[in-house]
């Protein structure tokens, strides 16, 4: 615009003074058509520099689940497409159960500094409350799992910062979810074939009815979480079994939400995060086989419930890679580099800090409380390769379980808080050093082989663990 306008006035410039009042009755005739262009700019820019943001949320999605992580069961084009427009993350990190995973990813905070994780404290500062008092208007569709499964009025997503919330509040481990309009209780379906189809009508109506505002989405869907189901067309659709089939009609209505938001004309302007909460779950099959086949019976290829970690260890509620390192992409056309992978270390916790560095607040992230998280934009947006992480560490409840530092991961022994319910490997429960960058899969300890690395990463346990007693 500046280049137009100082075009304009170059051509008056260059004419004789003698015609300089027809030049300023042409410039006064275009003023309105300036004004409207310079108005439209500065939108643009407005827009450009203050992104709308949109999380879209699996559970219990694998590692190795979707095309793009090397999953060949089911075919994603819809997930991929995100990998192909936006950057893949290749190290990044959640929490390893679901409601302690949604806790830190809303706060930007390890689950026992919150409550816990399936429920929070009141007073926590969710990303949607950063946001909203930044002028986006919030919604929130789908699972929550932060209000200990139910109602409760200071705990509900529209009391944690959202304008708008329609979902269930728990788990479908029952095969039933109670769904909600905002605080209004709906009826309780068994319908769970269908719930990705409906999450994804209610986020389109949201995203149409403040298409001309900043705004941010936190889908949460209910599958891939035992008991999961595909509708009838998407039944048998792979040959490859219930998940696979299940998780195709997922990437169908993630391409539906994608083509709404390329309709809408947001593509252009929206951070789109694609994740999971969590690894697949491994341990205890017959009891989730028989949890899901008792409500599902029309398949006739194997009845496989869970989905696949890929080339990590472990599963679902541990601190192996497999339970904690989940698949993620991030598209914003024009921001963020497409078509790039990156190993850099990142997490579910970096989501706070970066969104509202985005969103121009970052002052309003929380300074009286321990963040966990870091911001990342530079690493986002293309500008550092590393990031802000050189390390993470790998908490169960109040735990400390295993450090990680560029390629060292170190798992420390006598841990208490293993899950039994979801994970029978525990390891030798002894002091284990893997070098992930040579060892993804976590199988040989080299524990003995690197005395100063042990050394190194025990100290970073040990400062992390004075650090956590003294933030509670
Ligand atoms: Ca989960």
């Amino acid at each position: 615009m500046v280049e137009f306008i100082g075009k304009r006035l170059t051509d008056l410039c260059i004419v004789p003074v003698g015609c300089v009042v027809l030049g300023v009755l042409k410039i006064m005739k275009s003023l309105p058509l300036i004004l409207v262009f310079l108005l439209v700019s500065i939108n643009s820019a407005a827009q450009s520099s203050r992104p709308n943001f949109i999380i879209i949320f699996i559970d219990d999605l694998g590692y190795g689940d979707v095309g793009c992580f090397g999953g060949t069961d089911a075919r994603t084009p819809s997930i991929d497409s995100l990998a192909e427009e936006g950057t893949r993350f290749t190290s990044f990190y959640a929490q390893s159960v679901c409601g302690p995973s949604r806790g830190a990813l809303m706060t930007g905070r390890y689950p026992h500094r919150i409550g816990g994780g399936w429920t929070t404290n009141g007073d926590e500062v969710f990303v949607s409350e950063i946001l909203r008092e930044a002028g986006y208007v919030t919604g929130c569709v789908g699972k929550w799992d932060m209000s200990k499964r139910r109602y409760q009025e200071a705990l509900v997503p529209n009391s944690q910062g959202y304008d708008y919330y329609y979902g269930a509040l728990g788990a479908n481990d029952g095969n039933k979810v109670t769904l909600y309009d905002n605080r209004k209780e709906l009826e309780t379906t068994t319908d769970m074939a269908g719930l990705s189809e409906l999450y994804t009508d209610k986020s389109i109506e949201f995203l149409e009815a403040h298409r001309n505002e900043p705004f941010f989405l936190y889908l949460a869907h209910t599958m891939m979480h035992v008991v999961i189901d595909a509708s009838p067309r998407f039944r048998n659709r792979t040959g490859n079994g219930l998940y696979a089939d299940t998780l195709e009609e997922l990437d169908a209505e993630i391409g539906r939400l994608l083509a709404a938001i390329e309709e809408f004309g947001l593509k252009d302007n929206t951070v789109v995060l694609f994740t999971s909460d969590n690894g697949p779950w491994s341990n205890d099959i017959n009891r989730q086989h028989t949890k899901n086949a008792k409500h599902v019976r029309w398949t006739d290829g194997p009845e496989l419930a869970w989905g696949s970690a890929g080339p990590l260890r472990g599963a679902k509620g541990s601190n192996w890679e497999g339970g904690v390192r989940v698949p993620a992409l991030v598209r914003w056309p024009g921001h963020v580099p497409a078509g790039r992978t990156t190993d850099a270390i990142t997490s579910t916790l970096d989501v706070l800090p970066t969104f509202a560095a985005l969103a121009g607040a970052i002052d309003r992230v929380p300074k009286d409380r321990v963040i966990d998280g870091v911001n990342q934009q530079a690493l986002l947006l293309g500008e550092s390769i590393q990031g802000a992480r050189d390390g993470f560490l790998y908490f169960e409840g109040d735990e400390l379980q295993a450090v990680r530092q560029g390629s060292w991961k170190l798992r420390l022994p006598d841990l208490k808080e293993l899950r039994t319910w979801t994970e029978s490997d525990h390891g030798t429960n002894k002091l284990e050093l893997y070098n992930l960058e040579r060892d993804l899969g976590e199988s040989k300890n080299v524990v003995n082989e690197n005395p100063e690395v042990v050394q190194r990463l025990l100290a970073i346990a040990e400062a992390s663990k004075v650090k956590r007693k003294e933030s509670l």
